[in-house]
């Protein structure tokens, strides 16, 4: 048995991030390429040529698994709604069934008789798996055309797709009964088994808690030929298996790093011999914004004046780099970009004279970006007096930390400094910066030689 199909996940229809009206658009781009990638129809859109992406892997499909978190927010409006059934009509067109579990984001609320995604399913645009848990007993149905419910799917013969949606803090229970359930019907029922869940791989990202250890998804290891996940945007694929597409698009500034992302696409052919050698697993990069965020540090900045060229200066570097980037061949980036700048290390002069005002004009003036944001994680010199209410608590905490490392012989000749970059670490970390630009802070003060500022 041959087949091929597409998987993803995280398409988050229906966020206007930034408050910006484009980005709310880019979201419905991201799903409708994927869509395009899965149909292997490239329509030309608002003028523009058929963009055909990612050439190497192609389409028709015979299938689509999507993996949780179509939309953004379970309180969708009726615009995100219509860009949801356009995509999932050309599949449906194209006699392509797309089979879908709920995600943390679409769920419906218990109040609710039915969320947004039994309502598509209603509507006969997706196939909407999961099974119904109650207590330690899980009990798998087959879908059934008629209620429009189910446990699993065959949509083609000899593939069988198991669902499951979001579960939280009870995913573990809910896998290790779903695997006991797979188990108890019976064996080779299929020829190539899939398990979809909303749900993590512990350790695939370091900010996000809540995914499953892979010993306990390996409960399912022997039912099932490969693992569908969504819900990290982060993607990775682990033992040719447990598969996680990644967001089509960037839901925060952070996830612009990961590329290739968006979609896989997999080849089956049973007729290989067991293992992995029983697909091939191709990884897809959906078109989407150019997304950047730069850190520059202020500590050699004398004055306002000296800052702000140092800064123009640095933007102007940037900007000529990121031209170079988006006029390479293949790259499938959109402009104007969204840029962040992030503004790190000790403030030499007052706090009050930074202008970030004008910094973001600089931004606008070298990137033309849809958005340019400023953020600012400086520490003044003297930032402990900046008010009487900080001080207290901030004093407290500067203390208790310059304690800690004292009691390290590591950090104990410098325990004052290492309690300032304790703190300010912590900032960065409380403001939203992105995990890699707290760690190149750290960096820096891990290379700054001993006595220094
Ligand atoms: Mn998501």
């Amino acid at each position: 048995m041959k087949t091929r199909f597409l998987h993803c996940a995280d398409i988050h229809l229906g966020y206007q991030q930034y408050g910006e009206k484009e980005r709310f658009n880019d979201f419905a781009a991201s799903f409708n390429a994927v869509i395009d990638k899965a149909t292997g129809i490239y329509p030309a859109r608002r003028g523009r040529p058929p963009l055909e992406f990612d050439p190497e892997i192609a389409g028709p499909v015979d299938f689509v698994l999507l993996a949780g978190d179509l939309f953004h927010k379970r309180a969708i409006d009726a615009l995100t709604l219509n860009q949801a059934m356009r995509g999932l009509r050309r599949l449906r067109d194209a006699g392509i069934p797309c089979i879908a579990v709920e995600g943390n984001h679409e769920r419906a609320y218990y109040e609710e008789t039915i969320g947004w995604m039994k309502f598509l399913a209603l509507q006969d645009l997706i196939i909407l798996l999961d099974a119904e848990i109650d207590g330690d007993t899980l009990t798998l149905q087959p879908w059934d055309p008629v209620r429009r419910q189910g446990s699993y799917f065959e949509p083609t013969p000899g593939v069988r797709i198991y669902g499951l949606r979001y579960c939280g803090a009870s995913t573990g229970t809910a896998v290790a009964a779903y695997a006991h359930a797979i188990a108890e019907q019976q064996a080779g029922a299929a020829d190539y088994t899939i398990f979809m869940a909303h749900a993590g791989v512990e350790g695939q990202m370091d900010d996000k808690a809540g995914g499953l250890a892979f010993r306990q998804w390996a409960a399912l290891r022997d039912q099932t030929d490969y693992v569908a996940l969504g819900h990290f945007h982060k993607p990775f694929v682990l033992d040719e298996w447990i598969c996680n597409p990644g967001s089509p698009e960037s839901c925060s500034i952070s996830e612009s790093d990961w590329t290739p992302r968006g979609y896989l696409v997999v080849e089956v052919d049973t007729e290989q011999a067991s293992g992995a050698g029983r697909h091939r697993i191709l990884g897809g990069n959906t078109p989407r914004r150019a997304m950047r965020h730069y850190t520059f540090r202020t500590d050699h900045a004398p004055s306002p004046d000296a800052l702000m060229s140092q800064l123009d200066e640095f933007l102007e570097r940037k900007a000529q780099e990121l031209g170079r980037e988006l006029r390479r061949p293949g790259v499938t980036e959109s402009t104007p970009p969204v840029v962040e700048l992030y503004l790190t290390g000790v403030l030499p002069f007052e706090r009050r004279s930074l202008d970030l005002k004008a910094i973001e004009a600089l931004i606008a003036a070298r990137f033309s970006p849809l958005v340019g944001a400023v953020k600012s994680q400086v520490q003044s010199a003297d930032y402990a007096i900046e008010s009487d209410a900080y001080v207290a608590r901030g004093e407290l905490e500067r203390r208790v930390l310059e304690g800690l490392f004292a009691r390290d012989t590591r950090y104990a000749g410098e325990s004052d400094r290492w309690a300032r970059v304790a703190i300010a670490l912590k900032q960065m970390a409380l403001a939203g910066t992105p995990a890699d630009t707290i760690l190149d802070e750290l960096d820096a003060h891990l290379r700054q030689p001993a006595g220094g500022a």
